[in-house]
């Protein structure tokens, strides 16, 4: 899901889970957890690849993807790219603009690429002054704009679109031998219609003992509330876990302990839900929906959490493992 630049992505919370192993086999108190919160609030396309280009490279076409060939260019040469096929949701707001450039200059005698955005086919351009400073010998990754960065001016969804959007690459210095290898750009932006709430933002399981190790698992149920604001359109909540294992701190060596060991599902008495999941599913890095429905304000759902436990595996320590909520369209 999030290589696909159509959902709108809102990360709207990153929670940390901790489970206190304290009466497992070695019989030892629990460590502290050391709990903290992260919240993210925006989301963001992925990065979209340039398809058309018109200008002076050589292998300009080299510079489409990551790898797989590059673009070369000397001083004073102009280049264009444009066709990123950046598609936001309606009604998004777009808050920041990067540009990312994978370039290096092989002699390494101060040459600087600068670089500016049209909005309109490339009848104007920003006026930023945005370089990428002296490029090194080697390729390196460099990013101009970012999150909060608008490049100086406000822009629509339509003007991020094909054949409005462009980047202009002007190469400054004397003597350049420079590679360009990618230059994508992605895009940060609001969308005022969703937003989503988690309370608690941490799920703390407490401290485990023997009983919970016989019954296999410890249970939070509900451990958290998810709150649904979405106007005017349908929504779908994903969830997924930060890490493919958990965090441990403890006595013993790191037992890896898979995120699918966090266990949850959903439950709603709110009519705008239209689909949950209401077995315990194993957590994955990998998105999955967990619930859906029609739009609506104060919509919540519960969230129930269970932490398989084994003797076997499982040692005691403190164990963590952060979980984000992605509230998106359909
Ligand atoms: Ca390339």
């Amino acid at each position: 899901m999030r290589g696909n630049p159509k959902k709108a992505r809102w990360a709207a919370g990153l929670l940390l889970v901790a489970v206190g192993l304290g009466a497992g086999p070695g019989g030892l108190g629990p460590e502290g957890p050391g709990l903290s919160v992260r919240v993210e609030g925006q989301p963001i396309t992925s990065w979209q690849n340039p398809s058309q280009q018109v200008g002076l490279f050589s292998n300009p076409t080299g510079a489409f993807a990551d790898g797989g060939g590059r673009a070369r260019f000397r001083q004073f040469q102009i280049h264009f790219y444009g066709g990123y096929g950046i598609a936001l949701p309606p009604g998004a707001q777009v808050v920041g603009l990067e540009v990312r450039l994978d370039a290096w200059d092989r002699r390494q005698r101060g040459g600087v690429l600068a670089v500016e955005l049209s909005w309109n086919g490339g009848a104007g351009w920003t006026t930023t002054g945005y370089t990428t400073g002296p490029l090194p010998a080697t390729e390196q990754t460099i990013l101009l704009g970012g999150p909060t960065d608008t490049w100086g001016r406000s822009w629509t969804p339509a003007e991020l679109s094909d054949p409005n959007f462009w980047v202009r690459i002007f190469v400054l210095g004397f003597d350049v031998r420079g590679g360009l290898d990618w230059v994508p750009v992605r895009v940060y932006y609001t969308l005022p219609g969703q937003s989503l709430s988690v309370a608690p933002i941490t799920a703390d399981f407490g401290t485990l003992g023997g009983a919970d190790y016989d019954r296999g698992y410890g249970e939070l149920s509900p451990a958290q509330t998810v709150t649904v604001d979405s106007v005017g359109t349908d929504w779908v909540l994903y969830v997924e876990s930060d890490a493919p294992r958990w965090t441990y701190a403890g006595p013993y060596p790191d037992p890896l302990k898979p995120a699918g060991d966090l266990r949850w599902r959903t439950t709603s008495s709110d009519p705008r839900v239209t689909a949950l999941v209401g077995t315990y599913t194993p957590l994955s890095p990998t998105p999955a929906p967990a619930a859906s429905g029609t739009a609506g304000t104060g919509i919540a759902l519960e969230v129930h959490l269970r932490a398989r436990l084994s003797y076997d595996r499982d040692p005691p320590g403190s164990y963590s493992l952060g979980v984000t909520y992605t509230l998106t369209t359909p």
